[in-house]
This record gives structure tokens, sequence and C-alpha cells, in this order.
């Protein structure tokens, strides 16, 4: 059968009906810009309904979709309990909620053994590839404080690691070696000097996880995809919601100011081509590290604090290896929109992590400073 965009259309909104959604789904078009998931909003006919967002979860990636799903209903259920606890009004608009089907499951697999699920859409919200203002950056820093701060009294490992070592820099480079050796693709002699350049930061970039070995550090629940266009703004700019919440894990409070900091501190999208575009906004980190430390100061450690601008160091290097390793496997991981998509994803990360290495000192007396705000 040849798929026109209506019969898609068709097939999309007969998976809808699986879920008890309010009123009925009389449109569905694609929606978002995740590199993973495939993701549509699906507008209803209904007095005061919902929308509701489709996604199919890449099953290839999230293997085990029942404990993807455990995750995020727990997570959103202990949020939910804590805004409303504080008295925070329109629960539905500040974090997901994920529909169940009329069967009462979080998931519906198709009988292509496609994995589905529905969220209701939080409406009127901006997201930003690149930050533009501090007033913006301060706002993502107080959301993920927030985000962290709320699961801080969960006990981490009531959540499902979804994707073992997801973060773990040592299985990381396990990989990209594994990648390298395998050379699937045959593009290794195009990326000698990547290659290079990581081998030559191997060992300092072990400082998160010498720091959790010798219980320094502790294990906690992290979102681990702090992306900035991971959290919906309001019209006025003020954070509104955290969402893309599939990467919930136990993790480090460095994994995700880091890769927070990796998309807020950077002038220029994650793949730029340009890579004297690649600049370091300083304003920027500033702004969200006083923003993060505001919502996050009363649950971290003087350690945890410390190790923040590890993460900013280590998790441009650990995006650049994965990066690199779906490069060298043939991109069979990340969506791409044309042949070196990877390769220029990999470079622009790389140029990153050299722009961050030349400030690591000034953002360290930054933190130090916007810590001392909060803790004298
Ligand atoms: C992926 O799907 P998306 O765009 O939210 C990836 C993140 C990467 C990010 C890089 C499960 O996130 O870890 O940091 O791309 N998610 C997964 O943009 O691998
Ligand atoms: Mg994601």
């Amino acid at each position: 059968m040849i798929e026109t965009p209506n019969s898609k259309a068709t097939e999309l909104l007969s998976i809808v009906d699986f879920f008890a959604i309010k009123g009925k789904a009389v449109d569905i078009a694609p929606f978002g810009s995740g590199h993973i998931n495939d993701t549509y909003k699906v507008r209803t006919e209904s007095k005061g309904g919902p929308n509701y967002m489709l996604q199919r979860i890449n099953n290839h990636v999230f293997k085990n979709v029942e404990h993807l799903m455990h995750n995020i209903e727990l997570v959103c259920n202990h949020i939910k309990k804590k805004l409303i606890v504080s008295g925070e009004t329109n629960i539905q608009e500040k974090t997901l909620t994920p529909i169940p089907t009329k069967e009462g499951k979080l998931f519906f697999n198709d009988a292509k053994n496609n994995y589905w699920r529905i969220f209701i859409l939080i409406e009127n919200t901006k997201t930003y590839d690149i930050v533009e203002t501090a007033q913006q950056a301060g706002e993502g820093g107080r959301a993920f404080g927030k985000f962290q701060a709320m699961l801080a009294d969960l006990n981490p490992h009531d959540v499902y690691e979804v994707i073992p070592n997801f973060l773990n820099i040592a299985s990381r480079l396990r990989d990209f070696k594994d990648a390298a050796n395998k050379n699937a693709a045959k593009r290794m002699a195009e990326v000698v000097h990547e290659i290079d350049f990581i081998q030559h930061r191997e060992n300092k970039m072990n400082t998160i996880l010498n720091m959790a070995s010798k219980s320094q550090i502790p294990l906690r629940i992290t979102h681990n995809d702090t992306k900035f266009n991971n959290v919906l703004l309001n019209k006025e700019d003020r954070a509104q919601c955290v969402v893309d919440l599939d990467t919930v894990m136990p993790g480090y409070v460095a994994y995700d100011f880091g890769d927070a900091i990796r998309t807020i501190i950077n002038s220029a999208a994650e793949d730029e081509a340009d890579l004297d575009k690649i600049k370091l906004n300083i304003p920027l980190f500033e702004a969200y590290t006083v923003g993060y430390l505001e919502t996050a100061h009363q649950f971290l450690y003087p350690m945890e604090i410390n190790s923040l601008v590890d993460g900013v160091l280590l998790l441009p290097y650990m995006q650049m290896i994965r990066f690199l390793t779906d490069y060298l496997n043939g991109d069979t991981y990340y969506k791409v929109s044309h042949p070196t998509h990877n390769l220029q994803r990999t470079k622009a990360q790389m140029r990153l992590v050299i722009e961050i290495e030349k400030h690591e000192q000034l953002l360290r007396d930054i933190v130090k400073k916007a810590a001392n705000l909060y803790l004298s």
C-alpha cells in the first residue's frame, strides 16, 4: 500500500483510540525535535478538554518499556504530590501526565511491535535550542534544581536504570573503542584527529566516577537529559515544566548540571557546522548557576557543589564520544539529517570542550561565588 499523509494520520489516530483520552482526536501532526522518539501533537474536539502528545518510543534505545513507564509514572506522581503540598495550582501544566490505555496500561504495543504512549499536551509554552537571555538561563537553572530537589527524598533504587551506564564515561569509552575496532562504516580514517583528542583526555575525565567510588558524592535521581529545550517556558519566559523524563535514572547531580550547561553556555547549536561560531556565553553560565543553586542548595552537599564544573567538562566530552561512536557505527542510534551529521555534531562538541577547558578556572570561581550567596 502507498502511504499517503492521510493514511498515516488515520493510522496514528487509530493508535490514539486505544488510549483513555477525553474527547475525540481529530487531527495529528509531527511535533518537537527529539533525536530518539517520534512525537506527534494530537488535537481533540471537546469542550475545554486537553490536547495530547503521542509518542512512539524508540524500543531499540529503550529496551524495557515497562521499566521506562514505571519510572515516569513514579516521578510524575511524586512531583504532583510535591506541587500540591506546596500550594501550587494548575498542576497538569507543571508536570507531565501520562494517560493510560483503555485497558489501564501506560503504553500500547501495536501489531508491528511499536510502543506508544500519550501525555496531556502542555499548551502555550516555548522551548529554546539556543538560550538568548540571562532570564531564560536562570529559569532553566531554577527548574532543574527544583526538579532534583523534589526527587531528593526518593530512593534512587526505586527507579530502574533504563539504559545501563547511560552517563558512565568508562562505559562510553569502552563502546567507543569497540566501534573504532569494528570500524563498521569504514569511517575511521576521517576521524584520526578526534580520536586523538578523546584519548588524550581519558584520565582527567574520571573525576566524577572517582568521587563516587570514594562515596564523596551520593547517587540521586537525576534527569540525565537536561538540554535546555527540555524545559517548557511560558509566555513571560518563566519555567513551567521539565519534560522528556525518559532518562530519569540514578545519577550524580553534576551530570545534569553539565548537560544543561552544554547547551546553555554554547552560543551556537549543538551541531553547528561553523566551528568559529561556538563561543562561551559566560553570563548565561552565571545566571544558570545562580538559579540552580537557589532551588538546589538546600539538599546539596558541598562536595556535590565542588563537582559541578567537573560535569561541565565531562558532558560535552561524553556527548562528543557518543556522536562519534554512532558515526563509526554507521548512524544506528541518533536520527541524522545528512550523512555526516554525526561527524558535524562530534566536531561541534569537541570545539565546545576546547572552549570550556580554556575557561575552567573562571567557571569554578563563578560556582564558588554563587554558592556563597546561599551558603553564608
Ligand atoms: C538525545 O532525544 P533527545 O534529543 O531528547 C539523547 C540524549 C543526548 C541528546 C543530544 C536517550 O536526546 O542523551 O544528550 O540526544 N537521548 C538518549 O542532543 O540517548
Ligand atoms: Mg530525550
